[in-house]
């Protein structure tokens, strides 16, 4: 059976062989929240770059250019790193640059998979029916925050876990943790997280809407995946089986 399993942190990548496996990328809060939303909402491509110098190297080529640091929207830039941002209408059918504190580093650090494709509960169910068909064991990576462990990305990988359960098997320890940490939390993830380090974080900046939204199972059915180092929609129709 294909193997599935969880690294809580860009920290412990070294430790995993990418180069066989495709790798979901998850930043919950709210990274890969935003580049879901999206690309569902019109946007052509998303490059991803881990540093503010090469995001504004890309604004000054002629991109938009959207960078976060600590929460909040670094200066000089043209979006922030709110989902909202993201669904704007304006910016359908355009390229955009992307840095965050640490979803956009966490897919640099992926960058040798098999494949790279970005997870958020925004985009569940589409997510799991396309990896129920794929034949190469599959990694979560979680973003965390700052080489650490965090609460939310950990449960999204657990719901993959437990959604996936008729194909794959976990691989280790991690992935049964984050699965079981998923259902303990399931029925109200808000609830759950309501004490985690990063939403206590975007608390203090005000933007609950923004962690109410992120944890929002299923509002699109779109999959984001890396090619040539561009996050575009995947055409899913041609992906499956
Ligand atoms: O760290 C990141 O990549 C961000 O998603 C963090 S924040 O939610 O914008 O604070």
């Amino acid at each position: 059976m294909k193997k599935i399993d969880v690294c809580f942190s860009p920290e412990l990548l070294h430790l995993y062989d990418l180069q066989h496996r495709v790798v979901v990328v998850v930043d919950i809060l709210r990274a890969t929240s935003c580049i879901t939303a999206g690309i569902a909402c019109g946007i052509k491509s998303i490059i991803p770059v881990a540093s503010l110098d090469e995001c504004k190297k890309l604004q000054q080529q002629g991109l938009l250019a959207g960078a976060e640091r600590d929460g909040k929207k670094a200066e000089g830039f043209d979006l922030g790193n709110s989902p909202f941002d993201y669904m704007d209408d304006r910016l359908r059918g355009k390229t955009i640059a992307m840095t965050t504190t640490n979803g956009t580093q966490a897919i640099e650090g992926a960058k040798n998979a098999y494949q790279i494709v970005i997870g958020s509960f925004l985009n569940l169910s589409t997510l799991v029916n396309f990896l129920s068909t794929q034949e190469r064991d599959l990694l979560v990576l979680c973003a965390g925050w700052k080489g650490k462990f965090n609460l939310e990305d950990t449960l999204f990988a657990g719901a993959l876990v437990e959604n996936l359960l008729e194909h794959f098997e976990s691989e280790d320890d991690a992935a049964l943790a984050a699965g079981k940490l998923y259902l303990l939390a399931k029925s109200d993830l808000l609830s759950f997280i309501s004490n985690s380090s990063h939403v206590n974080r975007l608390k203090r900046l005000n933007i609950e809407k923004d962690i109410e939204f992120c944890l929002k199972p299923d509002q699109f059915e779109v999959i984001p995946i890396l090619q040539n180092g561009q996050l575009i929609k995947l055409d899913i129709v041609n992906h499956l089986g």
